[in-house]
């Protein structure tokens, strides 16, 4: 983060705070523990939340996404007005909406006139920079707050950065564990161990009695964005309906109440499983409420370290979940702040095949990538694995440019903000980072899929078959791809052992690896 972007430290008690202020709330920042409201007077200050044209369409999101996060926005300017806030909401459809931030702080900073403007700083590089402009814009100073619902201070991650030739991601967790004391016994880890992902996957069956997440029916304020976001944003990816994700805290909170009783035993075990017509399995489905903050990171790690300790849960269940949120949610946006802005156009790997059509379609024969990308249709959502190994591994070996696909990444999903997708797109999923994020490619042949999920079974390709018009495309991609990037992978332990495995093909097979691969692309 450049100086110029980096967040003032001033709080509460900064010279300014008895002047009027202009408190700007982004779309993302639905907590009433915000740092900015925090220096802010009820009695005072004025709130600005605003739904904007240009916040839907700079990539052009998911129409259930939006629905969603309008929805939230304007529920939480309810909760804000009821503890006794002013709160100036400005519809998407309000007449003078300018549609973008600068637009709608400058409208406000007329009609009202603060003295100063205060705000948590945001999430995304782009948005970093557009509140980085505002004090000349306004003419007026601007204050820009810390994000305290991160656990780790980007500074503390930088230290932490500093100095080390490699960033891993599990000696990051263990300092967090430290650091809040989750999951600790004094100084040592519970169970004896930091990790328990070795007993973390398992393939699962189909079973009648799978937890679901709950689902919300939209109240009079959702029905309204509903209908706005369907003649607004008609042309968008994504079913608009059935809409039933919650909208209030109290919602989410209960949402998450059910995943811990119901879901989070196992949620371990199948982390990496996948099913046929199982969208969800054991996932939380959390990550768009804790993305827009509607939940708090540490309280729901708080509450799955207690479910352990009354004897509800496993321990891997419970490392498992709060090693996704203390160690890969924090560690991938320390990473974001660390390398942007150039970190969006890592291509390491020299990918440039334009995202092919069925991402946005679902129409494919390969039955795992129609699968995952049908559900995202529906739900704006797939879990980590369909989102890592199938979409993500099927992008990699196909050499798909990694900003196209982190363009439709960050669209599809409801959880789906830069800080976040960016780093595990490009990084994790890409390699396009060179392996700062990920040891090793997550490239994989059909094999993988087969032994996670159902879905082989149900295709009308052969898992089993590498080449030919039968053959799983995954397969002669994954050869394709270790031949087309040895000597970029090579060197790296984990992946020399596929290139020698790819030496001991014979001359002809070889040959037939590089004629089916050509085969499939050329289909793209
Ligand atoms: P669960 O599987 O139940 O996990 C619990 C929580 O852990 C999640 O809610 C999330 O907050 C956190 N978490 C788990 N894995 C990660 C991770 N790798 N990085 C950060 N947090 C994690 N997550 C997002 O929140 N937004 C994104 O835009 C996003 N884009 C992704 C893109 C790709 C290519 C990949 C491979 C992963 C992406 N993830 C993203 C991470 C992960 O897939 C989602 O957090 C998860 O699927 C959300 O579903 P859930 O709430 O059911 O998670
Ligand atoms: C994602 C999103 C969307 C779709 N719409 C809005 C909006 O209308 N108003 C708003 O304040 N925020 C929106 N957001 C979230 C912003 O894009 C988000 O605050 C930034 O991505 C974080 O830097
Ligand atoms: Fe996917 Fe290949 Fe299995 Fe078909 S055979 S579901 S394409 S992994």
């Amino acid at each position: 983060m450049s100086s110029a972007l980096a967040p003032s430290t001033t709080g509460a008690q900064s010279p300014g705070a008895a002047q009027r202020q202009l408190v700007v709330i982004l779309g993302d920042q639905l907590s009433p523990a915000l740092s900015s409201l925090q220096a802010a007077d009820k009695a005072r200050d004025r709130v600005l939340i605003a739904e904007l044209a240009d916040e839907t369409t700079y990539v052009r999101h998911h129409k259930k996404k939006i629905a969603f996060l309008f929805s939230a926005m304007r529920h939480f300017a309810e909760e804000l007005r009821a503890a006794g806030w002013t709160v100036d909401y400005v519809p998407l459809d309000a007449p003078g909406n300018s549609g973008n931030f600068t637009g709608e702080v400058a409208r406000a900073v007329a009609a009202h006139q603060p003295e100063r403007i205060v705000v948590t700083e945001a999430g995304e590089w782009r948005v970093a920079q557009m509140l980085a402009g505002w004090q000349d814009a306004m003419g007026l100073p601007v204050e820009i707050l810390p994000d305290t619902r991160f656990i780790c201070p980007l500074p503390v991650f930088r230290a932490w950065a500093d100095g080390r030739k490699q960033l891993r991601m599990e000696y990051f967790y263990r300092d967090m564990r430290r650091r809040t004391g989750l999951l600790m016994d004094g100084d040592q880890p519970t169970g004896g161990q930091w990790n328990f992902d070795a007993e973390n996957r398992k393939s699962a069956a189909p079973d009648l009695f799978m937890p679901r997440p709950p689902v919300f029916a939209p109240d009079s304020v959702t029905q309204d964005v509903l209908a706005l976001v369907a003649q607004r944003c008609a042309d968008h990816f994504g079913d608009l309906e059935p809409f039933g994700f919650a909208v209030t805290r109290r919602d989410a909170e209960a949402a998450f109440a059910a995943f811990v009783a119901r879901a989070l035993p196992r949620f371990g075990d199948y982390q990496d499983a996948m099913l046929i017509g199982e969208p969800f399995l054991y996932h939380a489905v959390i990550a768009q409420y804790l993305n827009c903050g509607l939940l708090d990171p540490l309280a729901v790690c708080r509450e799955v370290e207690r479910a352990f300790r009354a004897g509800h849960v496993p321990i891997n269940a419970a490392e498992g979940f709060i090693r996704q949120i203390i160690g890969w949610r924090e560690y991938v946006r320390g990473i974001y702040w660390l390398k942007m802005p150039g970190y969006a156009r890592s291509n390491v790997l020299e990918h440039t095949r334009p995202l092919p059509e069925f991402y946005w379609t679902g129409e494919t024969e390969m039955a795992c990538v129609r699968a995952s990308i049908t559900q995202t249709r529906q739900h704006a959502y797939a879990h980590h694995i369909q989102r890592l190994m199938v979409t993500g591994t099927f992008a990699l070996l196909a050499g798909v440019d990694p900003h196209a696909l982190h363009e439709w990444y960050l669209s599809v999903y409801a959880d789906a903000y830069e800080w976040v997708e960016l780093p595990n797109t490009v990084g994790m999923s890409q390699f396009a980072d060179g392996g700062l994020l990920a040891s090793k490619p997550y490239a994989a042949s059909g094999a993988y899929i087969n032994r996670m999920s159902n879905y082989c079974a149900t295709c009308r390709f052969d898992v089993k078959q590498r080449t030919g018009p039968q053959a799983c495309p995954f397969n002669a991609l994954y050869w394709d791809f270790i031949a087309r990037h040895r000597g970029k992978i090579g060197g790296n332990p984990r992946m020399a052992q596929m290139v020698r495995t790819y030496d001991k093909f014979a001359e002809d097979e070889q040959g037939r690896i590089a004629q089916s691969a050509a085969a499939i692309l050329a289909k793209l």
